[in-house]
């Protein structure tokens, strides 16, 4: 199968280390495909140099110099930039077969059957399952597809502003038509679905293949204790920490075995931010600053406590202790609970 390949897409550093977890897991899964990383003119050396040793071939695309269609049509719809670099996958016309893999995937084992599928299998979105979500896709590349969805984008737009809007748009009997193109949710399991149907993730959730940490908190956003071997940053509100722990702590261990050492000796002694907390007194947020260690404020005395009831009624009326009694931490030893 040296025609056939994984292909995923990172247009800034922080992408890239996704990508390099994502590439390593299936390394570590036995695949016996080709590994493609398309990045960005603005990833740094070094960290192509590492995409360089887990992936096959690492290809530059810039549509604002590529000088054809792509180019041409960005120009109308600048808002479409990262839209049109993913697109691009169809121009790797050296495979016959290929599956797209969002960066801030990561594989749980084989996954080598997709390539039994056709054009353009995917699974179900979490948020609307009549549209496929783009983050896992079978291809095949062509010329022709290209130019046909980059005309097709240029002309309607992208109804969610990225690509799964259009693809979905293009591919649009997809919904309907072939079920052998629906790809099972184990192929793509968004962490965003765990919570919200939490028997169905307890039923099937141990069979998943790939889990995709979709949204806008991924798993670089957080700092990882490599001593003690636990992330750090838990303490978001609910509503923007949707990363399941155990999947997220997976990934870390990925990055800090595999990644992290590669990432180290590229970049020698310059400036590299590893996402390792630095010493235990500073814990760094998912917004980037720094805090000192709670230990140092002790926190004021809580509030009188409520009943669960009165709880129940702020939180419905939007007044959400994030902070306390609905911290993440609570709800999380809450569904650890059920998961037991
Ligand atoms: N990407 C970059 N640089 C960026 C942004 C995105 O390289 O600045 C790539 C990367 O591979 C990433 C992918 O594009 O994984 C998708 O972007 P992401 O930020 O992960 O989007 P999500 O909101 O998590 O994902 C949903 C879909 C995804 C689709 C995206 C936009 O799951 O497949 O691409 O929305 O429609």
């Amino acid at each position: 199968s040296a025609d056939q390949a994984f292909v995923t897409l990172a247009t800034t550093d922080n992408y890239a280390k996704g990508a390099m977890v994502l590439g390593q897991s299936l390394r570590n899964h036995n695949t016996t495909k080709k590994l493609v990383a398309l990045i960005g003119p603005h990833v740094a050396e070094p960290c192509r140099d590492v995409l360089g040793t887990i992936f096959d071939e690492v290809r530059v695309v810039d549509v604002l110099d590529s000088g054809d269609a792509a180019h041409l049509s960005l120009m109308k719809r600048p808002d479409l930039g990262v839209t049109f670099t993913k697109l691009h996958c169809w121009t790797l016309t050296h495979y016959s077969k290929c599956v797209f893999m969002d960066a801030d995937t990561m594989v749980l084992s084989n996954i080598d059957e997709l390539f039994e599928r056709e054009e353009l299998s995917a699974a179900p979105d979490p948020g609307w399952p009549d549209c496929f979500n783009s983050g896992v896709f079978v291809f095949t590349p062509s010329n022709e597809t290209h130019e046909k969805l980059i005309t097709f984008c240029s002309e309607n737009g992208s109804f969610d502003g990225g690509d799964q809007g259009v693809l979905n748009s293009y591919f649009n009997t997809w919904a309907t038509k072939d079920i052998s193109k629906h790809l099972p949710f184990i192929y793509n399991l968004s962490s965003i679905s765990i919570y919200s149907y939490l028997p169905a993730f307890k039923q099937y959730g141990h069979d998943a293949k790939v889990v995709h940490f979709l949204g806008k908190v991924k798993p670089w956003s957080y700092s990882y204790d490599n001593q003690r071997g636990e992330v750090r940053g838990h303490s978001l509100p609910p509503d923007q920490c949707q990363l399941h722990p155990d999947y997220l702590l997976l990934w870390w261990q990925l990055y800090a075995k595999s990644v992290q050492p590669l990432l180290q000796h590229a970049y020698g002694d310059s400036a590299f931010t590893s996402g390792f907390v630095e010493g235990s007194e500073e814990i760094r947020d998912v917004q980037g600053e720094l805090h000192q260690d709670v230990r140092e404020h002790p926190a004021p005395p809580p509030p009188p406590k409520l009943s669960s009831n009165e709880r129940k009624q702020r939180w419905e009326a939007g007044q959400i202790d994030y902070m306390g009694d609905d911290s993440f931490a609570n709800i999380e030893r809450k569904l650890d609970s059920f998961l037991k």
